[in-house]
């Protein structure tokens, strides 16, 4: 005679199923590079030398820019024990979001984290690297 499937088994199963099934529709997570939503960093004052700075953030969705996303940047030195500098990059025209108070506070290499929310609530991320001369 065959016994019947534990259900415990089958609760198993179905969870598997369920997880297989969230991974496969998955988008991108937060944070992960998306084809339809490049964001484009730049350093304005070049070359980067240690004092004030402003990092200009332009995200993009489908190839056209994006208003009304929030948009923040921090800065990391390569090196460990340093505080990160992080700064708010309100948009200043349609689609073009700079920081507003961002100063570099020592010479050396330096990893700009821009991190974006848009409009519609998804998170994305952009890294620009940077070495920054004394003054
Ligand atoms: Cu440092």
């Amino acid at each position: 005679m065959r016994r019947p499937v534990p259900r415990r088994a089958l609760r198993w199963l179905l969870l598997a199923l369920a997880v297989a099934t969230l991974v496969a529709c998955d988008p991108p997570s937060d944070g992960e590079a998306d084809a339809r939503r490049p964001i484009a960093v730049a350093l304005l004052e070049r070359p980067a030398r240690v004092g004030p700075a402003t990092v200009e953030v332009r995200p993009a969705l489908d190839g056209a820019p994006v208003s009304g996303a929030r948009v923040r940047v921090v800065g990391d030195m390569t090196h460990a024990g340093m505080v990160p500098v992080v700064a708010e990059a309100p948009e200043v025209g349609a689609g073009v979001y700079r920081t507003e108070g961002f100063a570099f506070d020592m010479a050396g290499d330096w990893v700009l984290s821009v991190d974006v929310t848009y409009p519609d609530g998804t998170e994305r991320a952009a890294a620009l690297a940077v070495f920054v001369g004394g003054r």
